[in-house]
């Protein structure tokens, strides 16, 4: 099943008809509970967090039963949200006892919603402009939806190609309302990034990993590495920082206070330092001394870019002299509100020294959260790493079902 349909339910005919059976079935259920089976259930304050979402949970099914087909796929997404309105108000069923506490995830799930609101609410408003305009499905519609799409971040390849396969899908043409459209449109944004199937995790070791992080100046290195080092301590493992960015003295000393703040040791040398020798020394230290896992911070700027190209590369010969099958994985840090700048700077670093991996940072503060979509479609690069805000919490793995979720909530 498509990351689309799994997310979503589909937005096929006969899902919908499916759906409105299933939510008939359970609020005829619903409604033949008891009072007393209700207070019950009600009785302790544990179960009354469980007994809000099932509430919720009724009033979403309630309110499909009443709904267009088209409607039902945005009560089915409130409903995996856990936001739907909470009229009307329906029975709880006895079940609502053995409904599990929330996850601790559901709070990444609630940042990836919180840091894509403005992504989200830019791609709303142009979408709704181009649907405003919608007359039928003809030449000029498919020229406004590819504008539409690279307007929303999704980059020129993607918006062609997803603009290319709808002209071929009979489906648009039967289409007739706009929530269709933009159903069957958003189906297509999904499956084509569902495609690519890249490696979303680090690539960690059993013994030494070693992590190589890049990228120009700004985009949030250091802080990821720190974020990271925190949650490698966390799960009790022996953490090992290179402050190889010598090229400012307060690089080091920023590197040194996220050491600090996460108990990681870190390897350091007066600014102004070989950042290879720096690298060098804190590659021997990990092995001699059984580090799991080696972070590498690297200067965002030099004198010129090319001495930051020649730079990164001699670092990269010395790690890979020094552990063959090293770096595990060499992490582009890219600022998530830089929209397209962020391509080019892949394309350059990746001239350099192969990425791996993005580290998407400032997720929390962009209009252009789309750019992930780009990223992993014409770069074919997994972004593995996702920066929501400035706290040593506020890094996550890239979770591909949040971020759709959190990209198109509310447009279906
Ligand atoms: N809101 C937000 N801010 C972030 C995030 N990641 C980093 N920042 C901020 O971005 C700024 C730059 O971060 P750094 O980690 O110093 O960036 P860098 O890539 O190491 O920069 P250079 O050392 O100059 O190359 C800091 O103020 C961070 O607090 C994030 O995910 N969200
Ligand atoms: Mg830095």
């Amino acid at each position: 099943m498509g990351l689309f349909d799994r997310l979503f339910g589909g937005n096929k005919e006969e899902k919908q008809v499916e759906e409105v059976v299933e939510a008939v079935e359970v609020v005829s259920e619903a409604t033949s509970e008891s009072q007393s089976e209700r207070m019950m259930a009600s009785s302790s304050a544990s179960e009354s967090q469980s007994e809000t979402r099932s509430e919720t949970q009724m009033a979403s099914q309630s309110a499909v039963y009443s709904m267009t087909a088209s409607e039902s796929i945005a009560a089915r997404l409130s409903e995996m949200q856990g936001s739907a309105k909470a009229e009307p108000k329906l029975a709880e069923p006895v079940s609502v006892v053995e409904t599990p506490a929330p996850e601790p995830e559901q709070t990444i799930e609630a940042k990836y919603e919180a840091s894509l609101k403005k992504t989200r609410s830019s791609f709303g408003e142009r979408f709704n402009a181009f649907l405003a305009n919608f007359r039928s499905v003809d030449e000029d519609f498919f020229e406004d939806l590819e504008e539409t799409l690279i307007m929303s971040d999704v980059g020129v390849e993607l918006a062609m190609a997803i603009t290319e396969e709808l002209r071929g899908e009979a489906r648009l043409a039967k289409a007739k309302s706009q929530d269709a459209l933009r159903a069957l449109i958003v189906e297509k944004i999904v499956d084509k990034f569902d495609e690519e199937q890249l490696p979303s995790e680090l690539n960690l070791q059993e013994g030494l990993s070693i992590f190589l992080f890049v990228g120009v100046n700004g985009v949030g290195k250091t802080t990821t590495i720190g974020k990271l080092a925190s949650r490698y301590k966390k799960e009790g493992k022996k953490v090992l920082l290179a402050a190889a960015d010598t090229f400012r003295a307060g690089a080091i000393d920023q590197l040194v206070e996220w050491g600090n703040r996460s108990a990681a040791e870190v390897v350091t040398k007066p600014a102004g330092s070989d950042p290879a020798s720096v690298v060098f020394d804190a590659v021997q230290k990990a092995k001699a001394e059984g580090y799991d896992v080696l972070l590498v911070d690297t200067a965002g700027r030099l004198q010129n870019k090319d001495n930051l190209m020649k730079e990164l590369e001699k670092i990269g010969k010395i790690i890979k002299r020094e552990v063959p099958e090293a770096p595990h994985d060499t992490i582009l840090a890219l600022d998530a509100t830089t929209g397209q700048n962020a391509i080019q700077q892949a394309k350059e670093f990746s001239a350099v020294t192969p990425i791996t991996g993005i580290a998407l940072t400032k997720l929390d503060g962009s209009a252009k959260g789309g750019i992930v979509l780009s990223i992993v479609q014409s770069l074919k690069i997994p972004v593995k790493l996702v920066g929501l805000g400035e706290k040593i919490e506020d890094l996550t793995d890239f979770d591909e079902e949040y971020f759709v979720k959190g990209l198109f909530k509310e447009l279906l």
